[in-house]
């Protein structure tokens, strides 16, 4: 039983997903877009979480071409819903090691032009290992990526190690604050001094905050007091499948 040898064939075998969870505007109440989430349906041990597989790839070099099929399905998807009239825009989880390989920005650029979807619909959500690697490959991909018009969004924000200078450098638009902290609410004083700082770092420094991890309602009525912008967690949806998208944008919140 080798997880790894069967992660080899994984991308030819068909055996990846993607599943979809909406991000809710909290100005409108609407799904305004969907961060797309890998799943590995393996033949004999069914599904594998991302949590396991993707760290094993990373290790491997091959969250390369897992992580280019990600891309390429989501921008698909997206483009889709874009010519049904549902102008949604897509998150992609990208992994440092994406970063370092020096052909992320062609291969964006590619799937961009293949697909037909508009760069400023595309958010690629990077991590503070992302912004923390000093390589040339890295910041000169996160530049060009920048000017090709798709934007960042930091994830798991609060949870790295880093000094927080790296915000000043680097092109973000979002900051995802960490479910960690979320899960605190409403009684954890301390979680909502941090989400209360982050919201407010936030708007001096012109990024929206989108608040992940959101699975009740006493925790929505604490952030929108917060005047945080976008919500993600289990009370709005889980994860789903495509072609759930489409009628869960009907719904108001
Ligand atoms: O969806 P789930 O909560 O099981 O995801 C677990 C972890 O896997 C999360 O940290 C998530 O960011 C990561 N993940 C999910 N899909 C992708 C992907 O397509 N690429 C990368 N690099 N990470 C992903
Ligand atoms: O690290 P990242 O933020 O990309 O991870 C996203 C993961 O969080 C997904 O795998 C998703 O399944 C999980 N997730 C999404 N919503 C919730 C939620 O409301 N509660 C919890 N505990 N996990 C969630
Ligand atoms: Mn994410
Ligand atoms: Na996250």
């Amino acid at each position: 039983l080798n997880m790894e040898s069967d992660l080899r064939r994984a991308l030819e075998a068909q055996e990846f997903f993607l599943v979809y969870q909406p991000q809710v505007d909290l100005q409108t109440g609407k799904i305004h877009s969907v961060e797309a989430l890998i799943r590995w349906r393996h033949p004999q041990q069914g599904l594998i979480s991302p949590a396991e597989f993707i760290p094993l790839a990373e290790g491997n070099g091959l969250i390369v071409p897992i992580g280019e099929w990600v891309l390429r399905m989501a921008c698909q998807d997206a483009a889709r819903w874009q010519a049904m009239g549902l102008p949604l825009a897509m998150a992609v989880n990208l992994s440092p090691v994406q970063f370092r390989n020096g052909s992320l920005t062609r291969k964006v650029r590619d799937i961009l032009e293949d697909t037909g979807l508009g760069a400023e619909f595309l958010e690629l959500e990077i991590t503070e290992t992302t912004l923390m690697d000093e390589s040339m490959t890295t910041l000169q991909t996160l530049h060009e990526l920048q000017e090709l018009g798709v934007k960042f969004s930091l994830d798991d924000f609060g949870t790295g190690y880093s000094s927080m200078s790296y915000l000043t450098r680097l092109p973000l638009h979002n900051l995802k604050v960490d479910r960690s902290f979320v899960h605190g609410l409403p009684h954890d004083a301390g979680s909502l001094a941090i989400i209360r700082a982050i919201i407010s770092l936030s708007e001096s420094m012109g990024f929206t905050v989108t608040a992940e991890g959101v699975e009740n309602l006493e925790q929505v009525k604490i952030l929108m007091q917060q005047c945080c912008h976008t919500l993600q967690g289990y009370y709005f949806s889980k994860p789903v499948a495509a072609e759930q998208i489409p009628d869960l944008l009907g719904q108001n919140w």
